[in-house]
């Protein structure tokens, strides 16, 4: 086990996930946050929730995580890779560049292409406790069955092709330097490609096939793969 990795006496956050039949981390943005904090070799300690009808009115995503010295509570990607940037400045982590705002914007709208292959096979991972509710919620916007995506994967990935070609150049422009999008320094652009590859890996190994048969989204992928040996706890 890398150093980094070693369970820490005193955890200094709770990181909230979903759970899974596997028990590993299988959500794209709580695999984002996850590699941060692996990065940063933050201490924490992970808590798997189950997801379910909330009263009216709230709503609570994961991840979410908990600052246990300050009582600090935050949801929200974006909002916790701020504070974990502003709170643990070591291991600096570029989270706005015009080049890693440019790859997170492509990676994004191809990247819906992978819903068409991810949302139906979503329910075979989540925890029993969970699925029913995923199924119907999912189905209730959708209307209709989740199955019916798979009708429409492959013209999804033809459509996305394109743009999954411009993201990956993008990710290769500084392949020389370092193994980051931006050379040396990973940037937000690393974390969310490699945080959605790991996702889609962990719920379907050949929708992380079809990503990583972009040289770009593989490089990316490989800079950041000895964090993903920590998924579970
Ligand atoms: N924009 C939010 C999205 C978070 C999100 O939607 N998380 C999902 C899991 S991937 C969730 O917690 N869903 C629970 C629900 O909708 O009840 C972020 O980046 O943190």
């Amino acid at each position: 086990m890398p150093a980094a990795f070693e369970p820490a006496a005193e955890p200094e956050l709770v990181l909230y996930d979903l759970a899974s039949v596997h028990g590993v981390c299988f959500s794209p943005v709580v695999w984002k946050i996850r590699l941060m904090l692996n990065y940063k070799r933050i201490p924490y300690r992970t808590e798997f929730l189950d997801i379910g009808p909330l009263p009216d009115g709230e709503k609570y995503t994961v991840p979410t995580i908990q600052h246990l010295a300050s009582g600090t509570w935050l949801m929200d990607s974006r909002a916790i890779a701020r504070w974990l940037e502003d709170t643990y400045p070591a291991r600096p982590i570029t989270l706005t560049s015009p080049l890693s705002d440019a790859v997170v914007g492509l990676a994004r709208a191809a990247g819906m292409a992978a819903q068409y292959s991810l949302a139906p096979r979503e329910p075979a991972v989540l925890s029993p406790r969970s699925r029913a509710y995923f199924v119907s919620m999912v189905e209730g916007l959708l209307g209709h069955p989740l199955g019916d995506l798979l009708q429409k994967e492959e013209a999804a990935w033809a459509a996305a092709d394109e743009g999954m070609k411009e993201a990956s150049e993008l990710m290769m422009r500084n392949c020389q330097a370092g193994p980051y999008t931006e050379g040396e320094r990973p940037c937000a652009a690393d974390f969310f490609v490699a945080g959605a590859m790991a996702s889609a890996r962990a719920i379907h190994e050949g929708t992380w096939e079809r990503e990583y048969a972009y040289e770009g989204f593989a490089r990316v992928y490989d800079g950041l793969r000895p964090l993903m040996e920590r998924g579970s706890w």
